[in-house]
């Protein structure tokens, strides 16, 4: 039965843009402009030039077990933590020019107000499921585990780091249960399984809307690695999810019965670009509800959030019934820096704050770095040389030499006037056809969410204009032919103009000096992105231009060197924090009873095959004679053994461990090993292989 769903607006010229709304946990760095807020910013600033309606709409995240975590870490309360970082983040953001319409944050008022009708209306209209599960509860912290609170093995990619919420490696939304070998990251220790109320989210029942609106609805203009995730989560079968959590760090559960119980941080978060859109409007004096129910809705995130934007919260949407569905996700792949993935925790990182204070007036040389290498369909890797590059082979070579050619000329000839044209040759006339293709040729691009190559196109405009100065040789020909030179200046200064107004999305705050420069101030009308292929003229003879100004200047290598030594810094403090945070010894876990220990069953088992587990770095599926039968055993111990290296090992196996699927796979049993401070894995064995297989371990 088909159903109905509401992602076509009947507005075609509205656009509700959101961007990820970050933790306010901690700053932000390079990665996050690179993999959502400048991509957004850019699609953002270059649809209001073209003349659309346009709600650019962001805000801090601020439940979720990361802030208490954080706050715990720093010995204040979670409030204080909210308020500082909510403040260097919404900084960043202003200083390097992320135009949001609204900047909201989920502590607000207005926000609580809006997750707590969104979701009491789900909760009277049964779209809920009410049930007592077993959780995970650190007995020694006297609290339940969830999302970040637990940490453990992936059963999906084997990533050792995951949580309890989500696995950032392979980007799957979990359950704690799930966990392998999960262990509590407020005290350590190993918990235990304890019942409690929670309110689940059915996502298998929109099995079928999902697959209507995704996959049938031929999402495939969606970015391949954005469709293809999903896809495979809708393939590999969707279950319920928890909506709400066990904590004092949040938006209350708004119904009875819920007692100490928040909304799970994913669930209230994505409400909050509903919440930021009605501060917004009612500040602006204007009506919030088309913007959320006739509208083009697209979210800006990195991959780690599709699950949450393209199957949790459109479902949500759908459920709620009033609301318009995303018509795209462009999510971007991650950045790394040095070779390194980005890491808040281990400060392996381009903090924004700090950039600015050694590169004051470079938010534009950043921006375009991080454009020109964005991760768009696939990891990538910012590098200092990089940057060193495009700033002073690029952006100063090409675009800041042409403009610089341009305005100090014509001040020069003709004391700041634009001249008058003589007669335009074939080259001047085929150089002006080729300015008035660039709208469409950047345009292109930006609607493709391609914005790598929209900065290339962009790019290759400056080439024109700086080919076509260096070709035409102003400087030699008013030697003899001023008339001719007039012409030259003429054109050169249409494609300056051009540059002026089609750098804004990508260049803001050079676009605005290049503006000032070309005193736009004096046009009749502002110049609109169209107008530089509709209009003939875009800067009139006659019209007085600004004195010139370096629009960039060339970076040095002592400065490269600079960051370079700051990252091998970091990296030494990393090595030695490791090195005095690794316990030698594990702390003994606590006293059992000889009861307990019966309870396990431990045999001699013989390795009979062994092969890597495919896409998972540290498994590998075993095949095991354990004496009582041959079975499937799922061993993280890829890092430290070849599979053909272990055939024929007699090991020591727990033989009644209850069964769990990992990866797809059906693992019956655990292979018991040692593993030193370096995580090097050896097996525990009987100190003979003359052993067979089955004999009871006591
Ligand atoms: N706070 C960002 C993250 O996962 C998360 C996004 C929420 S968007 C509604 O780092
Ligand atoms: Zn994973």
């Amino acid at each position: 039965m088909s159903q109905h769903y509401n992602d076509t607006p009947q507005n075609k010229d509205r656009f509700t843009i959101t961007a990820a709304l970050p933790y306010t946990n901690g700053p932000i760095h390079i990665g996050h402009l690179a993999g959502v807020y400048v991509p957004a910013d850019i699609y953002a600033r270059y649809l209001r030039l073209i003349g659309k309606d346009v709600a650019f709409i962001c805000g801090s995240d601020e439940h979720g077990v990361a802030i208490p975590m954080k706050a715990k870490k720093e010995g204040v309360t979670p409030q204080e933590i909210i308020d500082k970082y909510n403040g260097i983040i919404k900084k960043s953001f202003e200083d390097f020019g992320i135009s949001f319409d609204n900047y909201s944050r989920t502590s607000a008022e207005i926000h609580h107000k809006t997750a707590s009708e969104f979701f009491k209306k789900m909760y009277e209209e049964g779209k809920f499921i009410e049930e007592v599960t077993e959780q995970l509860y650190d007995e020694e912290a006297q609290q339940f585990l969830a999302d970040r609170f637990v940490v453990g093995t992936c059963p999906k990619c084997g990533h050792d780091g995951a949580y309890g919420d989500q696995c950032e490696n392979c980007g799957s939304s979990l359950n704690a249960t799930d966990l392998i070998e999960p262990k509590s990251t407020i005290t350590g220790s190993v918990p235990v399984l304890r019942e409690t109320k929670h309110w689940f989210l059915p996502l298998d029942q929109y099995d079928t809307f999902l697959r209507e609106w995704i996959i049938k609805g031929h999402k495939k203009d969606w970015k391949p690695n954005v469709y293809g995730q999903v896809k495979s989560w809708i393939d590999e079968g969707l279950r319920p999810r928890a909506v709400t959590r066990d904590l004092d760090w949040g938006i209350p559960v708004p119904v009875e019965g819920a007692e100490g119980k928040v909304l799970y941080v994913w669930f209230d978060a994505p409400i909050g670009y509903i919440s930021s859109t009605k501060e917004w409007a009612a500040r602006e004096g204007k009506d919030w509800e088309p913007y959320w129910k006739d509208s083009r809705l697209i979210h800006f995130i990195g991959k780690d959030n599709i699950v949450f934007h393209c199957i949790i919260f459109p479902a949500m949407l759908q459920a709620h019934g009033e609301y318009i569905l995303p018509e795209n996700v462009p999510a971007n792949e991650f950045l790394n820096l040095e070779g390194n993935k980005l890491s808040t925790s281990k400060n392996w990182a381009v903090w924004l704050h700090e950039y600015l204070e050694d590169f004051p007036e470079k938010q534009d040389v950043l921006r375009y770095t991080l454009t020109a290498n964005a991760p768009e369909t696939k990891d990538n890797d910012f590098t200092w040389k990089d940057f060193q590059s495009r700033n002073n082979n690029e952006l100063v070579a090409i675009f800041g030499n042409f403009i610089n050619r341009v305005i100090v000329l014509s001040q020069k000839y003709y004391d700041g006037i634009v001249p008058e044209p003589a007669a335009f040759s074939d080259i001047d006339t085929k150089t002006l056809q080729e300015l008035k293709k660039y709208p469409e040729i950047i345009s292109n691009s930006i609607e493709k969410y391609r914005f790598r190559e929209a900065s290339q196109e962009l790019m290759n405009l400056a080439r024109l204009g700086n080919k076509y100065l260096a070709d035409e040789e102003p400087w030699k020909v008013i030697k003899q032919d001023e008339e001719r030179v007039k012409t030259i200046m003429y054109v050169a200064l249409q494609i300056a103009t051009g540059l002026a107004v089609l750098s804004e999305p990508f260049l803001p705050f050079t676009s605005k000096k290049l503006k000032e420069m070309l005193a736009f101030n004096g046009l009749e009308n502002d110049l609109k992105w169209n107008d530089i292929t509709e209009k003939e003229i875009q800067l009139p003879a006659g019209h007085k231009l600004e004195k010139a100004s370096l629009l960039f200047t060339k970076v040095e290598d002592d400065e490269i060197q600079k960051q370079l030594d700051k990252l091998e810094a970091t990296k030494k403090e990393n090595r030695a924090a490791e090195a005095k945070n690794t316990p030698k010894v594990a702390p003994q876990k606590e006293i059992i009873n000889f009861d307990d220990f019966s309870k396990l069953d431990l045999r001699v088992g013989t390795i009979l095959e062994a092969e890597k587990m495919p896409k998972a770095d540290k498994l590998l599926v075993l095949k095991v004679d354990t004496g009582i039968d041959t079975r499937t055993i799922v061993s993280g111990i890829a890092k430290s053994f070849k599979p053909e290296a272990i055939i024929g090992k007699k090991v020591t196996v727990l033989v009644n461990l209850a069964p769990r699927k990992l990866r797809g796979v059906m693992s019956e049993g655990m292979i018991l090993m040692t593993e030193d401070t370096e995580g090097k894995l050896t097996f525990v064995n009987p100190d003979t292989q003359d052993v067979n297989s089955g004999e009871s371990i006591n």
